[in-house]
């Protein structure tokens, strides 16, 4: 099913032609308005002129979250103040957030991306949508919510925390859609657990992102909550989320290419690279009037598939994202994302899906070490001996798919601190 099939089913050379287009308006629109782009793309040599077709993009500089920072609150603004309807910004957890804007325009055609994500799980007018990301300046709560309304469905606007309400309300309300955090969803589901409550549920999906997410953890989430687990992309820099949704196939995150044009580049040399290789999504968004971004760095190393998908989308697929750039940890010159971990530790039964990375130095040395939480089942039956042999297993595993040592710790259950936002997955002790 669709939201908006004309848009959502555009024959890939129709689509890339409103792409051009509305390209060619963006650039004229952040030259007009935005000193920032008006001075680098003068520099550059480059006007709207320059865009012959959609690959003209990559003639542009980059722009940076630290232009973002360099301009706050409200330097990169395209438009006048009394235009813009709502900010936004992200946490910021040293110095200055990065402040993001939209006008009513921006808000209108946002919340109809999160129709169409809602759409992609499977919902309508009838559904009953628990929005549990955080409502405030985060993007995640108050994106979903206008999302939902937008649709026709019912939103239930419960934000993050206060876990035993938010099954409370699920299951007197009859939710049937779950929006959150897929670590927030882990701790839902092992409170649902301990309720006993999982055959009173009417959850059908699940819509989960902010955050990197294996698909060994869609499994885990999937068979505990008895639904199907969707992924959700996005940034605040960008939108918030809802730039990109696995459909019912769930084989990639359809990016909205109608209002964003995606590039993968090499991260270190800048370079475009051809669909099928992995790199550092940027994204130039099409239609946003208050805040338009030029090939905007996400540091987010993607993948991206133009394949028309089997749901008959054909805007282009992005793979799960492993993580940022910035999230990867650098382990005796090996590069370790959490989601890598993720995947081989809920491989096996015995552990739970919570777990931490922890970094240190002893002497010149990196060592990584890998806590995991057993699950209450395998602390009850299984012998000290028999949790060697699980611990063993699991080591051997992550040395193997990694390529370093590591020293996996398992720990005791809900030892490991439960996330109602985006977890921490990392403690790197060589930075303390
Ligand atoms: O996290 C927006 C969002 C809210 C997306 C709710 C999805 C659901 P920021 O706080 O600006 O915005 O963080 C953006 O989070 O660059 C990625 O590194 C990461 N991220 C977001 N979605 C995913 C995902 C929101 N599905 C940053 N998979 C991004 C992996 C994700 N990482």
């Amino acid at each position: 099913m669709y939201l908006e099939k004309e848009a959502e089913c555009m024959e890939r050379t129709e689509l890339q032609e409103l792409q051009r287009e509305r390209l060619k308006g963006i650039i004229k629109h952040a030259y007009e308005n935005v000193p920032f782009y008006h001075r680098r793309f003068d520099e550059a040599g480059l006007s709207a002129d320059d865009v012959k077709n959609v690959e003209d993009i990559s003639k542009f500089p980059f722009t940076l979250k630290s232009d973002l920072r360099d301009n706050y609150p409200f330097g990169l603004f395209a438009v006048p103040r009394s235009e813009v309807v709502r900010v936004h910004a992200s946490s910021g957890t040293t110095g200055k957030p990065t402040v993001v804007g939209y006008t009513a325009k921006d808000i209108d055609n946002w919340a109809t991306m999160i129709a169409r994500c809602l759409v992609m799980a499977g919902g309508t007018p009838e559904s009953m949508v628990q929005v549990a990301y955080g409502y405030g300046l985060f993007t995640g709560g108050l994106g979903l919510h206008y999302g939902v309304e937008k649709l026709g469905a019912t939103v239930v606007p419960a934000s993050g925390g206060n876990t035993p309400r938010q099954i409370m309300l699920m299951l007197d309300f009859g939710v049937d859609i779950l929006a959150c955090t897929p670590s927030y969803a882990m701790y839902l589901a092992e409170a649902i657990e301990e309720m006993g409550a999982k055959q009173d549920l009417k959850l059908k999906a699940g819509i989960f992102g902010a955050e990197p997410w294996s698909n060994q953890m869609r499994i885990s989430m999937e068979e505990k909550l008895n639904f199907r687990a969707h992924d959700i992309y996005g940034l605040s820099e960008i939108m918030g989320p809802g730039v990109g949704m696995e459909c019912s196939c769930q084989k990639g995150l359809h990016i909205f290419e109608d209002h964003f044009l995606a590039e993968v580049i090499d991260p270190e040399t800048g370079q475009v690279l051809p669909y099928g290789e992995k790199g550092e999504l940027v994204l130039t968004t099409l239609t946003k009037e208050a805040l338009p971004m030029i090939r905007y760095r996400t540091r987010d190393i993607a993948v991206l598939n133009p394949e028309v998908c089997a749901c008959g989308r054909t805007h282009v697929r992005m793979e799960k994202v492993l993580g940022r750039t910035d999230d990867m940890i650098i382990v005796r010159g090996v590069n370790v994302f959490p989601s890598q971990v993720e995947t081989i530790l809920l491989r096996s039964q015995y552990v739970a899906p919570f777990y931490q990375l922890v970094v240190d130095r002893r002497g010149t040395m990196d060592e990584l070490e890998v806590h995991v939480e057993v699950t209450e089942e395998t602390l009850k039956s299984a012998e000290i001996r028999r949790l060697e042999e699980i611990r063993n297993r699991i080591n051997r595993d992550l040395e193997s798919s990694l390529g370093i040592a590591v020293r996996v710790k398992l720990v005791e259950p809900k030892s490991i601190e439960r996330s109602e936002g985006k977890a921490k997955r990392v403690v790197d002790r060589r930075t303390l």
